[in-house]
């Protein structure tokens, strides 16, 4: 490995480890919601995290996911299914909230993730478990 290269991958490492005391990184905030036609879910994103980023849904149906990304940057929201399916990717306007309709049609753990280099890997992602 070249010096330059090698002191690269230390910047990342240190970034991480500072990110640790932020909201991201790591941590998990858990919300609970029942699945409705008037369920309404809000999630706040910012570099690097979602916020909740641990959502359990009592069982499937559908499901408003109210999105605030409160940085100065677009950032995005990809979900997918218990079987890796995309359910939904939305580029999500900087200061802006987006509402996205979903619908958790079976039980299991629905991943979701921003798809923007590097952000998925500083904390940007969650899970939605929906019941039976
Ligand atoms: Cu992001």
């Amino acid at each position: 490995m070249r010096p330059a290269s090698k002191r690269s991958l230390i910047m990342i490492f240190v970034m991480a480890a500072a990110l640790g005391g932020c909201a991201g990184f790591g941590r998990i905030q858990t919300a609970r919601v029942k699945s409705g036609k008037l369920s309404v879910l809000p999630i706040e994103a910012d570099r690097f995290y979602f916020w909740p980023n641990e959502i359990r849904v009592d069982k499937p149906g559908p499901l408003a996911i109210e999105i605030k990304n409160v940085s100065p940057w677009w950032q995005n929201f990809t979900l997918k299914d218990p079987t890796w399916k995309t359910l939904e990717s939305v580029n999500l306007p900087p200061h802006e909230t987006t509402i996205i309709d979903v619908k958790l049609s079976m039980p299991g753990v629905y991943q979701f993730y921003c798809n923007r280099t590097l952000h998925t890997f500083f904390g940007m992602n969650g899970q939605i478990f929906v019941g039976k």
